[in-house]
């Protein structure tokens, strides 16, 4: 069994910067942490990458040979990645069976909604033997605002539902914040605090919507977040504990037996 994390969310909330922190705390504690760039449009990564996708298809040359857009090209690179798994499939083989890995995902927010493409991806993994945890990236600028935060919401869900995988929403960027607690506090009350906002905020015609869709979410306790401050190493070690026990991961680690007993 092999684990790893499928590091998505929408453009610009931190998921490269998600998997540098968390390639940088893994070795720091003497494990190995491989990052698979899965972004066919990136351009700047501060991490180690292991794997790079943009050496199988990179959507510069796609919007060149095809005509096509950004967008447009996102979606055709990532169907000739599914296409041709058996290329991934080679590079992923070099690693070992303790080698924990991140896929660190491009923030085309249709990749995680509507189209299979990330789906075929994690079908793929399980079949590879690897034990995946969904990881979906918000920024904190999310909880701040009250319609936001419910298309936020939303979205996170839809991507629980596209993928079925064990599954951690983190709240990034929460160093920003100048008063850390008020975050806690926003999570803790947030059912109650979304309803109220409703009320105060929106007019008539969206309040009722916008009122069942938070009870919807507060009464069966769907979406949930941890937050990330990556100025903090303890927010960091709570983030990666969160998202180990999601996959069970280091539960069947032999203790070191170093130690002498007679
Ligand atoms: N202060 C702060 N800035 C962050 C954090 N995470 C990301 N950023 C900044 O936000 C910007 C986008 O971060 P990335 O990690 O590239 O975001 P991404 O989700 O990988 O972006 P795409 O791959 O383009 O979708 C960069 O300027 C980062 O430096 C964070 O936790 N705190
Ligand atoms: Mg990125």
């Amino acid at each position: 069994m092999k684990f790893a994390q499928l590091v998505i969310g929408p453009a610009g909330c931190g998921k490269s910067t998600y998997c540098q922190i968390l390639q940088e705390h893994s070795e720091n504690q003497g494990k190995s942490c491989k990052v698979v760039n899965m972004d066919p449009a990136a351009e700047i990564f501060n991490y180690q990458c292991q794997i790079d996708i943009r050496d199988l298809i990179c959507v510069d040359d796609v919007m060149q040979e095809m005509h096509y857009g950004p967008n447009g090209g996102l979606v055709y690179a990532m169907e000739y990645v599914i296409e041709n798994l058996d290329w991934l499939e080679d590079q992923l083989n070099y690693f070992i069976d303790d080698d924990y890995v991140l896929f660190d995902c491009p923030g085309q927010i249709e990749l995680y909604t509507h189209v299979p493409m990330m789906r075929q991806l994690v079908d793929i993994l399980q079949r590879w033997d690897f034990k995946v945890c969904g990881v979906y990236c918000l920024d904190v600028s999310f909880i701040t605002d009250i319609p936001k935060f419910i298309a936020g919401t939303l979205t996170v869900l839809s991507a629980m539902i596209l993928l079925e995988l064990p599954h951690v929403n983190v709240l990034t960027k929460c160093d920003l914040m100048d008063d850390e607690s008020s975050i806690y506090e926003i999570l803790d009350a947030e059912p109650t605090h979304l309803m109220q906002e409703c009320r105060r905020h929106m007019p008539d015609r969206y309040r009722k919507l916008n009122e069942r869709i938070s009870e919807l979410l507060e009464e069966y306790s769907l979406v949930s977040f941890v937050p990330l401050n990556i100025s903090d190493e303890d927010s960091i070690a709570c983030v990666a504990h969160t998202v180990n026990n999601a996959i069970q991961y280091g539960e069947d680690l032999e203790p070191k037996a170093d130690f002498d007993i007679s």
